[in-house]
């Protein structure tokens, strides 16, 4: 008896395929299964055959052979060189309308490529986001899937069908053409980053502040879980915070190295941020607070060695306290979101992707790692106006930060007396302040740059450029 025909297909069995497989199983596909090393495929269909059904091959031709068409095949291995080895192979033996959808981590700039690569030979190439771990890969990721129309026509269903589901909704939806999927899943993984360091210098202040446990401010967190704040992330670092190290005793936390780790899809978004001239600071920030905790030699000699003249955290009112470090938190994050949807809109403009930003803001409510309550006010605040020029502007979130203004500055001056290090906390702060000020110290950097590379200016009371001559009578003429 023939194997049945598979609906689609996932090459690429490490943990994330895998579990990407399992769940297209469990919702009733036929799936085809191939990996490099057949080993992954025969433990896979071992291990979890009775899921749902598996169509495995150990060769590609015999794992292209085994789908109907059009082929809809998923390609879920490290990202980089080995996308592009699994393409070249498939490439020979698919048909005009065969759809080859890249879940790996791809920097978007190479999905770019290889859709166009691709299109060339009649072929989609789908670069998507996956969100969610190996967990949301099972269970129900978020999903961000780029490419053109017509390929989502077909795949969109089924991705809807395994993506996470919020009062109903899918974590999936269209993003736009090419690189946009990738795009976006790059974006968001650098406000994860902003959302993490956030939270980290939350944890810093309240530890420092109160001088309060690690399982004391985990109760901190929980609290917060309950209001705007409810996250996954703030959900995790609840029971970071609460773990105990079985070996000393002491609280987990307190043993792990304090060097934190980059994949690189922060220093990506801030790449293509400066690129851009799109202002990221919250995940700039955030970037960089990673390099410096690993810049062990610096650490080294600057320990002990760089004066402080710091006075300890004053907190006369302990709960007054932790409801600034709140809304500072709040206030600081909603800046990290905005500045990271500035940074899609930017992108969008560019690119000509028209990515629906509320879109964005609804598919990753659930299965992604920065899934969160106040995902619906920014999907909502977008409903009201497609094209906010600014997120913080929107009428819900000036009330929501607005209120937090007053502890937000509170927080950000005591923990710089204090020398507390809040690097993403202050500077949203400072973001706040410079995109709301109706003058901002720039003119005095354009004076300069004319002065010194006759870069010229232009003049709040006429229109025009202009030069003035420096070095000579100066005089300004119209340049
Ligand atoms: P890995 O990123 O560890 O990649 C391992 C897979 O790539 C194996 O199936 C391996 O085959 C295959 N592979 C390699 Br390496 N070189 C190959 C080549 N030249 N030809 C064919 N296959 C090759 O797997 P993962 O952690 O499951 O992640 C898969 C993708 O999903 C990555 O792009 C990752 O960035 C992304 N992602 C991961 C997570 C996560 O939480 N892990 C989350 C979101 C996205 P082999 O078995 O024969 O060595």
């Amino acid at each position: 008896m023939s194997a049945p025909a598979a609906q689609i297909g996932v090459t690429g069995l490490a943990v994330m395929g895998r579990n990407l497989a399992r769940n297209l199983a469990r919702h009733g596909y036929t799936v085809a299964v191939h990996n490099r090393s057949n080993s992954r495929t025969e433990s896979l269909v071992a291990e979890h055959g009775h899921e749902g059904i598996f169509v495995p091959s150990a060769s590609t031709e015999d794992f292209v052979a085994s789908l109907e068409r059009p082929r809809k095949i998923i390609v879920m291995v490290k990202a980089g060189a080995a996308t592009d080895a699994v393409i070249e192979e498939l490439v020979p033996l698919l048909d005009e309308g065969d759809i080859v959808i890249d879940a790996g981590n791809a920097h978007f700039p190479d999905t770019r490529r290889r859709e166009a690569a691709l299109k060339a030979k009649g072929l989609h190439f789908v670069g998507s986001g996956v969100s969610g771990g190996e967990e949301g890969a099972l269970n129900g990721p978020s999903i961000m899937p780029g490419g053109s129309r017509e390929s989502y026509e077909v795949l969109g269903p089924i991705l809807e069908d395994i993506s996470a589901k919020v009062d109903g909704v899918p974590c999936c939806t269209y993003v736009g053409p090419d690189g946009a999927g990738h795009f976006v899943k790059m974006v968001h993984n650098g406000i994860e980053y902003a959302d993490m360091q956030l939270i980290a210098e939350a944890y810093d202040l309240l530890k420092q502040g109160l001088g309060a446990s690690a399982a004391e401010i985990a109760d901190i967190f929980r609290t917060w879980n309950e209001g705007d704040l409810e996250s996954f992330l703030i959900e995790i670092t609840a029971e970071v915070l609460s773990q105990v190290d079985a070996e000393t005793g002491q609280a987990f936390v307190d043993v792990v190295l304090d060097q934190a780790e980059q994949k690189g899809t922060g220093r990506w978004t801030v790449q293509n941020a400066l690129d851009l001239g799109v202002p990221i600071t919250g995940i700039a920030e955030a970037t960089f607070a990673r390099a410096l905790s690993g810049s062990v030699p610096q650490r080294a000699a600057a320990r002990g060695t760089l004066p402080a003249h710091v006075a300890p955290l004053d907190v006369p009112d302990r709960e007054a306290f932790i409801e600034d470090v709140r809304l500072a938190l709040y206030a600081s994050k909603v800046v990290a979101y905005s500045q990271g949807f500035d940074q899609i809109a930017a992108a969008s403009a560019e690119n000509g992707w028209d990515i629906d930003r509320g879109a964005m803001a609804r598919i990753w409510r659930g299965g992604c790692i920065i899934r969160a309550r106040f995902l619906n006010r920014i999907t909502e605040a977008y409903e009201r106006d497609a094209d906010l020029p600014l997120l913080l502007a929107d009428e819900y979130f000036t009330g929501a930060v607005g209120n937090g203004v007053p502890a937000w500055r509170r927080v950000v001056a005591h923990a710089a007396l204090a020398g507390v290090p809040t690097p993403a906390f202050a500077s949203s702060l400072a973001y706040y302040d410079a995109v709301r000020a109706e003058r901002l110290p720039a003119a005095l950097i354009q004076a300069q740059r004319d002065f010194f590379g006759a870069h010229t200016y232009r003049r709040t009371d006429r229109e025009g450029t202009f030069h003035t001559e420096w070095s000579g009578d100066r005089a300004e003429h119209e340049a």
